[in-house]
């Protein structure tokens, strides 16, 4: 596998911090080691996620083009926006943001808080529009990108999660080594990694990245699009083409990508009892944070499968925390007695 040919620009702190659940662990009965791999506080830029991560092998194709505006897209409370705003003001770049109404939630405050407050004050122009939830490309993205063209900029286009970016896949194959080097510290090696999809090239990197030390298919995928089939597809095919450019020998099954549905619902960016049930859980017993769209969701998926013994005794399981924590500001109502 050669992942050194493409190169990075550092937008994270370096690797990302590993840490123990223990109290999560031994209140499910301490059969299995719960572990957190912190991409939610991977960088100093706005907080950080999985998508500052990407942005690392992103970033060098906009430098090398001459881009000054970075465009991207996603739902009102998009992680993704609000990380691409925080790069762009970083990197001295302008920043367009179509923001889509993904979710049908409308908390008071819903498009004025978290992430698009924070893609706000970064100077970001924040467009908002109509269209629902939908992780392909869209007719307001090609529109933002040719008015930035119009007014004479030029743009660098950054599509919904950066999943259809060709280099989407890139960073969480990085992710995958960093958990190797890691694992040679700690001295031992995780059985299972639980990661949350949507968009898909998170679990698409990730599958690369492990089916380097055959490990592909312990990368459990918790669906959060309520539209699994799409999300499937769509991480196999990014998956299959992150595997041809980093060089992987043997390629990518079918099998090989897991995606577990049973989380993903009502519908994307509602959460079920079940997930602020384990919100709460993690939240008091550890002090960590999880969102109701995402995170909440592998969480909740997490916990199920520990508690119904679908890990097999003295397993260690690896949750990839991706971020997300911005939005809880967005979904108050549902904490306002805890
Ligand atoms: C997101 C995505 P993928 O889209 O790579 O599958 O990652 C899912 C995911 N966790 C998991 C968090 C905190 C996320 O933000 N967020 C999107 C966004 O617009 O923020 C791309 C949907």
């Amino acid at each position: 596998m050669n992942l050194q040919r493409f190169p990075r620009y550092p937008l994270t702190f370096g690797p990302s911090p590993i840490t123990p659940l223990k109290r999560l662990s031994e209140h499910l009965g301490g059969k299995v080691e719960l572990y957190a791999k912190r991409e939610d506080c991977n960088s100093g830029l706005a907080f950080g996620g999985n998508k500052t991560r990407k942005l690392e092998y992103l970033i060098p194709e906009a430098l090398e083009q001459g881009c000054d505006t970075l465009v991207s897209i996603g739902g009102i409370q998009s992680n993704q926006t609000r990380q691409v705003a925080a790069v762009a003001a970083h990197l001295g770049m302008r920043c367009v943001l179509v923001q889509e109404d993904w979710v049908n939630y409308s908390d008071a405050v819903y498009d004025r808080v978290g992430n698009i407050e924070m893609s706000r004050i970064m100077g970001a122009e924040v467009r908002l529009d109509e269209a629902g939830f939908d992780i392909g490309i869209r007719p307001s993205w090609e529109q933002a990108l040719e008015d930035v063209r119009k007014r004479g900029g030029k743009p660098f286009p950054i599509p919904a999660g950066c999943s259809e970016h060709p280099y989407g896949g890139l960073g969480f194959v990085g992710f995958a080594e960093e958990v190797r080097q890691q694992e040679r510290e700690l001295g031992f090696k995780f059985d299972y990694i639980v990661v949350c999809s949507v968009t898909g090239s998170t679990q698409a990197g990730m599958v690369v990245g492990f089916a380097a030390d055959g490990r592909a298919r312990r990368v459990i995928g918790i669906d959060a699009s309520a539209k699994p089939e799409r999300t499937r597809e769509q991480i196999l095919r990014i998956a299959r083409h992150t595997a041809e450019l980093v060089e992987l020998e043997g390629g990518i099954a079918d099998e090989d990508v897991v995606l577990d549905t049973r989380y993903g619902g009502p519908e994307y960016g509602l959460p079920s009892e079940g997930t602020l049930e384990a919100i709460r859980l993690c939240a008091r017993l550890e002090g960590v944070l999880t969102d109701p769209v995402y995170e909440g969701k592998s969480m909740q998926g997490m916990i199920d499968m520990v508690r119904n013994g679908e890990f097999a005794e003295g397993s260690r399981v690896l949750y990839a925390h991706l971020g997300g924590v911005p939005a809880l500001n967005a979904y108050s109502y549902l904490f306002r007695n805890g």
